[in-house]
């Protein structure tokens, strides 16, 4: 039988380019987007789409029957910043999400799940620099917290029910066709947008505090290189790492293409948040495992996120003057 792929969380950052590109790969109607809002244009119109709320397993089980549904990549959640503002809906939606998902998996209705886990899993007893697959994960945020458990979960599910499902720990991810929603590492895609429009930026963190970060393309490789593979003996969520660089290195490079650029650093409550996180990751295990390797360094990402972006806001300015 040939794979029916269900995207939950479809218009979100992450969720829109895989989508697109699940679309591309396995074609259009073998890929359904489904969100609680609607999505840009080119998500909306390249497939179906369904209004879903994944904390509804009965409503996500309509569309499984419906479309004959074998594998989810489940991307809904809450980020690390609004997260600190609800953390009841936060816990609400990134746990029950999850067990609606495994559950109907146990349930033998689905195959195969794609579950994203963030960096956020790790805290300030971590090793900071080049983060092991393994190591002491003590997250301080509410995210973080939910992240680390549904790993757990995860890890559950895999060896008591024989549950098929897969994950990757993201890093910031940087990308222009939808925006982020609520994240620390949000400010590396703000930047962009700033730099362009206002040739300055009001950067939230501080001007040393070092992140991983990851383009969009490299992400959603990861992402479906990783389901490719075959069933794997172990659940592990994998450390996928790409570059990290911190605001002063990003502006510097954004200057290397806008020479008047300036950036000024103005650190709210998102700095502890910063904090707490890793400076860079070690990706061994995903390296060798699942052949998992990156294609964009810093300098790539800010010369194809200015392209890209100046191409849509050019666009956005035409369609405006029909
Ligand atoms: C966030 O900043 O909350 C996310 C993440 C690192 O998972 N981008």
């Amino acid at each position: 039988m040939s794979d029916t792929i269900l995207v939950i969380g479809a218009c979100g950052q992450i969720g829109t380019e895989l989508t697109l590109q699940l679309r591309k790969k396995y074609g259009k109607d073998a890929v359904i987007a489904s969100d609680i809002r609607e999505g840009n244009e080119e998500l909306m119109h390249s497939g179906k789409f369904e209004f879903l709320d994944a904390t509804d397993k009965n409503a996500i089980e309509t569309i499984i029957d419906k479309y004959q549904i074998n594998q989810v990549y489940l991307m809904a959640a809450m980020l690390s910043v609004v997260a600190e503002k609800f953390p009841d809906k936060a816990w609400n939606l990134n746990m029950n999400s999850l067990f609606n998902v495994l559950n109907l998996a146990k349930e033998k209705k689905i195959e195969k799940v794609f579950w994203p886990s963030s960096i956020a899993v790790f805290g300030n007893s971590t090793p900071k620099n080049k983060t092991p697959q393994e190591t002491i994960t003590e997250p301080s945020t509410v995210y973080g917290i939910s992240k680390i458990s549904g790993e757990r979960w995860c890890a559950y599910y895999h060896d008591k029910f024989g549950v098929d499902v897969k994950s990757v720990r993201y890093p910031g991810i940087i990308s222009w066709k939808a925006n982020p929603g609520g994240g620390t590492t949000d400010y590396a895609v703000e930047i962009f947008y700033e730099a362009l429009k206002n040739h300055h930026y009001n950067c939230f963190l501080s001007e040393n505090t070092r992140l991983p970060m990851m383009y969009i393309d490299d992400a959603i490789k990861a992402t479906i290189d990783l389901m490719e593979k075959d069933r794997l003996p172990q659940f592990t969520s994998y450390n996928i790492a790409a570059t990290d660089f911190t605001p002063k290195e990003i502006a510097s490079a954004i200057k290397k293409e806008i020479t008047d650029f300036t950036i000024d650093y103005k650190p709210d409550f998102r700095q502890e948040i910063a904090d707490s996180w890793p400076n860079s990751i070690d990706d061994t295990k995903a390296r060798t495992h699942w052949n998992w390797k990156p294609d964009f360094n810093l300098q790539k990402m800010t010369l194809e996120m200015l392209t890209n972006l100046k191409l849509k806001f050019d666009r956005e300015v035409q369609n405006l003057d029909v």
